[in-house]
């Protein structure tokens, strides 16, 4: 019942279920594994597809030689498996190159870098069949705003993204750009901290249309906020192009865990809206095992992010049929005698509404019976409902 089926669309980043345990810390603790047999992995668990940095499959130093053994290799592991690579992206943040950022760099070397990479970098994704281009400005900040001009890194980033964008209607890609914020890490502040704020930015592009987001759960509980609104409205502007799961405790360092692994309440809220609205999107997980795992933990950790989000699934279905929630919600929702006197503004409406009576004390009076139903929702979730 909760296993993965391709029209889940779960996928995998490459350097998630082939992350070493590598941290600021210590060393790996689990030997690295070739692309090859990191989509053996990830067919093994039942994933749809996977993702991939630029870098991640090729090395920065290859030869033309080697990228072409390199993506004949991949290409066959693809069609053994069954597996899509729905979304790729670009690394423009773990070379020494890109220490003060890529598109926003003070240095225009490193911006022009950044651009060729890039193009290259869509081209390896397209040749795989990317449909979604992810761009995370990992390293797209400063320490210190001495360093640089705020104004100025959002001027450098927007001709960053219409030149890529006309980049791409030029060759005919069927390709569609999603921005990833994060407030901070690795810079202490990351330009465009949020989903909000990247789309505030979007709408001064010159090819907007083609330029949505990519929010992670991590990312926004990072800046404490609620990542299910981030979402909302995302998904209320047509933006909601791709979608990063995973889950962290606020306050902490970038945690990356497994899906629903630490604030199970959210995650269920989440899963209830992306399923509820329809989103037909991949569901990526950018998330990585524990460090005290082996490939088998790996393997648990994969599996635990798809079967989680399956159960929440099932429980928001659960919720959207209980009786009792749902008459407690259509209680919430009745007509309380002026639902006629709103809507959009009419001179008419305008002077009914000031003809109107309202007994304010009573409406601060009411209850609205939250606390039952968030209790409800609770025992659904603990399973005693
Ligand atoms: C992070 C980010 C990245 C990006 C990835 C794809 O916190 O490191 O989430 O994992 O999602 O680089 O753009
Ligand atoms: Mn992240
Ligand atoms: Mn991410």
């Amino acid at each position: 019942m909760f296993t993965p089926q391709p029209e889940h669309k779960f996928t995998f980043g490459l350097w998630t279920v082939g992350s070493t345990g590598r941290d600021p810390f210590g060393s790996p603790v689990r030997q690295a594994l070739s692309p090859v047999e990191l989509v053996h992995l990830l067919s093994e668990v039942g994933a749809y597809g996977v993702n991939f940095h630029d870098n991640d499959l090729v090395p920065i130093d290859a030869t033309p030689s080697e990228r072409d053994q390199i993506v004949r290799d991949f290409k066959q592991a693809l069609s053994e498996t069954g597996l899509v690579v729905p979304m790729a992206t670009t690394n423009l943040f773990g070379d020494p190159a890109f220490k003060d950022g890529a598109f926003t760099s003070n240095d225009s070397n490193v911006r022009a870098y950044a651009l060729q990479k890039t193009m290259n970098a869509i081209d390896l994704g397209v040749e795989l069949g990317a449909k979604v281009y992810v761009f995370w400005g990992g390293r797209e900040g400063v320490e210190t705003d001495a360093s640089k001009d705020p104004v100025e890194g959002l001027k450098r980033f927007r001709e960053a993204l219409d030149f890529l964008c006309e980049y791409v209607k030029d060759q005919g890609y069927d390709l569609k750009f999603a921005l990833e914020a994060k407030p901070n890490e690795p810079r202490s502040d990351i330009y465009l901290p949020t989903t909000g704020a990247m789309l505030g930015f979007i709408a001064t592009l010159e090819n907007s249309e083609m330029v949505g987001v990519n929010p992670e759960v991590a990312h926004e509980h990072m800046a404490g906020l609620n990542f299910t609104h981030a979402v909302a409205q995302a998904w209320d502007a047509g933006k909601l192009f791709h979608i990063d799961l995973n889950d962290q405790a606020p306050g902490r360092y970038d945690q990356d865990l497994r899906f629903g692994s630490s604030n199970l309440k959210s995650a269920f809220f989440l899963v209830k809206f992306l399923e509820d609205v329809g989103y037909e999107g991949m569901r990526h997980y950018d998330a990585h095992a524990y460090r005290t795992e082996d490939y088998e933990g790996v393997k648990d950790f994969a599996r635990g992010c798809m079967r989680t989000y399956l159960v929440l699934k099932q429980k928001a279905a659960e919720w959207n049929a209980d009786p009792e929630i749902q008459a407690l919600v259509a209680e919430i929702n009745a007509d309380q005698g002026s639902e006629q006197l709103l809507g959009s503004y009419s001179a008419e409406r305008a002077t009914a509404l000031k003809g109107t009576q309202f007994d304010r004390v009573a409406m601060g009076e009411r209850g609205l019976a939250y606390e039952r139903l968030d209790q409800l929702t609770l025992e659904l979730l603990m399973g005693v409902r």
